[in-house]
């Protein structure tokens, strides 16, 4: 184990925050130092609440967590907030906004927020929260929330990192309307109907809370629809305790385990295919692969063929993401 890693890994056990911050840029960049970390900690992971926060930009998700930062600390609880934009490379204007709408909280040293942007390669952002959800957990964070930008396909992968997910949505976007119509009501253990204060905020609340009525539940949890005014904190109670009751069922109902082995089960896919990605990737010039180029080219050897006997070597020359 590399020494610098080892002391980070220390460091980190201890709460240390500058300790932690340089952990998740590491586990971001990837590589074999990201590794051994992950490796060195994994055994103090798994405890934390893990809280995913996502719907269309603007709805009030970095207004709302915000609140929730205030509920989490009224328990004493060490809070970490992960802001993820999965499409973008940049970290842009949203979370720049999203860091300022959370600032009351930048002096309280049980409070950490970072966010992440997409470095580059697909799957990597998601890759990469994995292993910065671990980061926290290992420096005694208990409750992570995991804001996404937006509402795509990524977006809700990431969305599934968390054992409870709350959708936000506001009245008058037609934003609830497309939710319901486009599936994504699925991923939804509680729903929020944000900024109560502006016109049509009721409605919106009892047309979701009527759609969720036709809806097939995989459990016999029955997701709630809470109206809350996130500028104002009203309603984030109810929203934390209604996070913190979902957390107690899955528990009680052992979903717990099942929720995260059906991660980590997407987790590991995604490693090997990053595996297999990276080592093509670096094998595609090599003097072998042109040779089968070339028999291909040629006639000599068809390309699904070829496939089949490049494929061993990719998986067995692993190495880690970088
Ligand atoms: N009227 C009203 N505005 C809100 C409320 N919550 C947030 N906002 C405003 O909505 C805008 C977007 O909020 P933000 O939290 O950045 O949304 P995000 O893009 O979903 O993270 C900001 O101008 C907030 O001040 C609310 O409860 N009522
Ligand atoms: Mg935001």
């Amino acid at each position: 184990m590399n020494s610098n890693v080892d002391a980070i890994a220390k460091e980190l056990l201890a709460g240390n925050r500058r300790a932690l911050g340089r952990a998740i840029s590491l586990v971001e960049n990837g590589g074999a130092d990201a590794t051994s970390l992950v490796h060195e900690l994994y055994s103090h992971t798994g405890k934390a609440h893990i809280i995913g926060v996502t719907g269309s930009p603007g709805v009030g998700k970095s207004t709302l967590v915000d609140a929730l930062i205030t509920e989490c600390r009224k328990e004493d609880l060490k809070v970490a907030v992960l802001a993820v934009d999965p499409s973008s490379p940049f970290t842009g204007g949203a979370i720049l906004g999203d860091r300022i709408r959370m600032q009351g909280h930048t002096l309280d040293r049980n409070v950490f927020i970072r966010s992440m942007a997409n470095r580059g390669h697909q799957g990597g952002v998601s890759l990469a929260t994995y292993d910065a959800i671990r980061m926290l957990e290992a420096s005694g964070y208990q409750v992570i929330i995991i804001e996404t930008v937006g509402v795509g396909q990524s977006e809700l992968a990431i969305a599934q990192h968390a054992d409870t997910t709350i959708l936000v949505l506001m009245p008058g976007s037609g934003d609830d309307i497309q939710a319901i119509k486009s599936g994504i009501m699925e991923i939804g253990d509680i729903f929020v109907v944000n900024k109560g204060d502006l016109p049509g905020a009721n409605k919106s609340a009892s047309e979701i809370t009527a759609s969720l009525e036709l809806n097939h539940f995989q459990t016999s949890w029955r997701p709630p629809v809470v109206l809350a005014i996130a500028e104002t904190g009203q309603g984030i109670d109810q929203l934390w305790q209604a996070a913190k009751e979902h957390k107690k069922f899955l528990t009680d109902e052992n979903l717990l385990d099942k929720r995260r082995s059906l991660r980590i089960r997407a987790e590991l896919s995604e490693i090997v295919a990053d595996i297999a990605r990276r080592n093509l990737q670096g094998s595609m010039d090599s003097e072998a692969v042109r040779k089968i180029l070339s028999q291909i080219v040629n006639r000599e050897v068809d390309p699904h063929t070829a496939a089949i006997n490049l494929l061993p070597g990719l998986l067995s020359s692993a190495t880690a993401r970088s």
